[in-house]
């Protein structure tokens, strides 16, 4: 039995046929891969200066960020206690840790990653990992594997096999597969010329850095596309044919597609991608996150268009199929909130998709009965979800309700605010 509000809401579902415990319990099964980069405006831990340049960039300057990785992770044990369900880290290379020892980006190893590997183990959390292409002085042209200075090639190539050695280790010490993903900043502000020489050279780099083999239950890669950045608004390498083109000649190689919600024209949205490149691609990695006006990484909010994500996810059946992982940076609010309210959305999306009465609608549309699909799909709006997610959040052992940001105030007070700014 769940709470009174809960009972009513089951009832209305079961009106329509849906089974809203089913619903729980599926969603339960499904984690979500926090991006660390939201606690620390995607500074790392490489050097005191943090974020400096290569097409990325985080504003706002609310106080509390985390300075150093024990922080980071009592910042991400916050936000995963105001989470329902089981979740996945998504660590990027230059959150390493060295003991105060200058680590290049090709000299990267398993030991760096030891920490946040026994964190993980203790808590049971997956981890993911991610290259880290940008924020250095050798990225400083624009360009990386993409490059047509073989040094600068070379040594990003160099860091790109390192990581997957990383990932692959993580893999294999957590007993949970890693996605190692790649994102690089490469292109040019300006109409360029050769267009295909960047691009034939990234065929390249990609194809000496995936050369080495790893068992898929360990670890994946994936290639991450985008259509313009700050710096790059006339031409990225890494464009969506570019990867999708790469993913699907690689798939016995596992190299899956990522898709990053802010990566695409603004009119542009990647729920009506998932069920193409998914014809294609036995796997594919979301960056879930928030474009406003253009790539801005804006928190993740129960829009249109995270409904729809989640909705082709699960009517498309391909919740085993699609890995969901969040990119969002915005250092203009408390930061463990940011996380909380961003993931608790997606959560909260995925489970208004579970709850839809899939059968009656497909039966309506199989029949050419539009005027119930559009009429149902309406209905569904209005119902009563929220008392689900209540209860499913009660079931988690995590606040519910506004809860939640009570305890962020709290650890606010108590944590953050003795960083300082
Ligand atoms: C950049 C990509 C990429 C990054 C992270 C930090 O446009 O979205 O995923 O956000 O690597
Ligand atoms: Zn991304």
């Amino acid at each position: 039995m769940g709470s009174p509000a809960y009972e009513i809401a089951r009832a209305k579902y079961a009106e329509l046929g849906v089974d809203t415990e089913e619903a729980m319990r599926r969603l339960a099964t499904v984690p979500i891969s926090l991006h660390c980069w939201q606690g620390d405006d995607v500074g790392g831990f490489e050097n005191e200066d943090g974020l400096t340049g290569g097409g990325i960039q985080a504003t706002g300057n609310y106080p509390g960020k985390a300075r150093n990785p024990d922080e980071l992770r009592a910042d991400l044990d916050k936000a995963y206690s105001l989470i329902p369900g089981k979740h996945r880290l998504n660590l990027h290379a230059s959150y390493l840790e060295t003991g105060g020892k200058t680590v290049d980006r090709t000299e990267v190893q398993p030991e760096h990653f030891s920490r946040w590997i026994d964190w993980a183990k203790a808590a049971g959390l997956g981890i993911d990992f991610n290259q880290t292409f940008f924020s250095h002085p050798k990225a400083n042209d624009g360009f990386s594997i993409a490059s047509q200075d073989s040094c600068i090639r070379e040594f990003w190539v160099e860091h790109g096999i390192l990581c997957r050695q990383i990932g692959a280790h993580i893999g294999r010490e957590l007993g949970k597969t890693c996605i190692t993903n790649l994102w690089i900043p490469d292109g040019y502000k300006d109409i360029p010329v050769s267009r295909k020489l960047h691009r034939e050279i990234l065929r390249r780099s990609l194809d000496e850095m995936y050369a080495e083999r790893f068992d898929p239950e360990i670890h994946l890669d994936c290639v991450e596309c985008k259509l313009f950045g700050i710096g790059s608004e006339s031409y990225v390498v890494g464009s969506h044919e570019f990867y999708m083109g790469y993913a699907m000649a690689n798939r016995d190689r596992n190299v899956l597609l990522c898709l990053d919600a802010g990566h695409f024209h603004p009119t542009e949205v990647i729920s009506d991608k998932i069920s193409s490149v998914l014809c294609y691609l036995d796997e594919i990695l979301l960056h879930v996150s928030r474009g406003v006006r253009w790539d801005s990484d804006h928190v993740v909010i129960l829009s249109d268009e995270l409904r729809a994500i989640s909705e082709e996810i699960v009517r498309g059946d391909y919740l085993d199929r699609v890995h969901v992982g969040l990119d969002f940076f915005d250092a203009s609010i408390n930061r463990v909130a940011a996380w909380t309210i961003g993931t608790r959305c997606m959560i909260k999306s995925l489970l208004i998709a579970l709850l839809e009465p899939i059968s009656q609608l497909r039966t309506a549309e199989t029949a050419g009965d539009f005027t119930t699909r559009l009429a149902l799909l309406e209905e569904l709006k209005t119902m009563p979800y929220g008392l689900v997610w209540d209860e499913y959040c009660s079931r988690q052992s995590v606040p519910v309700g506004m809860a939640w940001m009570e305890s962020v105030r709290n650890y606010e007070r108590g944590v953050l605010s003795a960083r300082g700014s």
